[in-house]
């Protein structure tokens, strides 16, 4: 991990919408990188970015549904909400106050620019949420609210994080100070895109409507091995070497995703698996995914048994981050030329 030229102390964050349950896009692209942050020791702050998450409509019971079960996973896969803050967006209000600030930093141009825009709002963007538009720029607020160096992500909010870039310079530089670090992106390991597994250049997706287009953390064994027995791929056997998947996006994307279950890196998959077909490739992968996914799976109900508990857990998380988010946004609102004169 490299530094920010600011110096600040390595401290990360990254969130993951609550907008359906998690997939295994979500697991090896962020949450299974988010544990291991955790345990090399940096500071970690976690967030179930509900805020976010009703940019598109969200029936008001499933969202609290799908918020706690999103904390289950978590914390099944490793969050430990004593050593990560683990929390969610709504209950830290700064997360919208700093948002407001950063809309009347970031430009109509910058968003409008943004591809997750475009793909989510589609055609008919004159129907989008305004909310949706603004995304990128609560999700910088989200970040720079706690001064973080690093934030994880998959591939695909790379261009998120580089808007939060732009918007910390460009703040940093309006108001001639140096108070919020330039974030780096952190995209790592051997599946920071995981593919549908119905359409191997279309990228997995919680709000997929076809469900056996991903794996759910929730997925039950059998499951989990019918979604890979039945997953699209191509006829031919497994190549030699990598430069032999390149226009296979099927069988490549269930390379990536063995690899990343197993850590190992797809050359090492490919040299395991080269001429063999996909009735001997797929079954294995199934079993894998079985052994890495179910205990996960299965702590996730028990945890879920219990919502008052995971209520407590995100409570505590939220008091605990709002003590770093306050002193950042009361300094932010000074600087931007805010009175700030109430006694409490
Ligand atoms: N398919 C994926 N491969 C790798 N990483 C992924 N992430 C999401 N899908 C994949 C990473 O998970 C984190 C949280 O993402 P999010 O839920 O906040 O938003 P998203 O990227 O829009 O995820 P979905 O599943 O596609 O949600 P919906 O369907 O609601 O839009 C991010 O770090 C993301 O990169």
């Amino acid at each position: 991990m490299s530094t920010p030229k600011n110096q600040f102390s390595p401290r990360i964050f990254s969130g993951i919408q609550p907008s359906g349950g998690l997939t295994l896009g979500n697991y090896l692209g962020a949450l299974k990188r988010f544990v291991e942050k955790q345990n090399e020791g940096i500071e970690t702050i976690y967030c179930l970015v509900d805020l976010h998450a009703i940019t598109v409509w969200q029936d008001p019971a499933r969202l609290r549904d799908q918020t706690r079960e999103a904390a289950a996973g978590f914390i099944a896969a490793g969050i430990d909400p004593k050593r990560s803050i683990l929390f969610n967006q709504s209950q830290v209000s700064a997360h919208a106050e700093l948002g407001w600030i950063f809309n009347c930093v970031a430009r109509m141009g910058w968003m409008n620019r943004m591809t997750q825009w475009k793909d989510k709002a589609g055609k008919d963007s004159e129907k989008a949420s305004l909310g949706l538009f603004a995304y990128p720029s609560l999700m910088a607020a989200d970040i720079l609210l706690y001064h973080a160096t690093h934030v994880p992500v998959g591939e695909d909010q790379k261009q998120h994080v580089e808007l939060c870039r732009d918007i910390a310079a460009k703040f940093n530089h309006d108001y001639g100070v140096d108070f919020f670090p330039i974030t780096q992106p952190v995209i790592e390991g051997a599946a920071t895109r995981v593919m549908s597994l119905r359409d191997g250049t279309k990228k997995m997706s919680k709000s997929d409507p076809s469900d056996a287009s991903r794996i759910n953390l929730t997925d039950d064994s059998d499951t989990i091995a019918q979604k890979f027995r039945k997953a699209k791929t191509d006829s031919e056997p497994l190549p030699e070497t990598l430069e032999g998947l390149k226009d296979r996006p099927d069988a490549k994307n269930l390379v990536n995703i063995f690899a990343a279950l197993s850590d190992q890196s797809p050359t090492e998959v490919i040299n395991q698996y080269a001429g063999q077909g996909f009735g001997t490739f797929k079954p294995a992968l199934a079993d894998l995914a079985v052994e890495k996914l179910s205990p996960i799976a299965n702590e996730m109900k028990r945890l879920m048994a219990d919502p008052a508990e995971i209520d407590r857990i995100l409570g505590d998380g939220a008091d605990r981050a709002d003590v770093i988010a306050q002193p950042i946004l009361a300094r932010t609102l000074e600087i931007t030329g805010m009175i700030r004169s109430r006694r409490t």
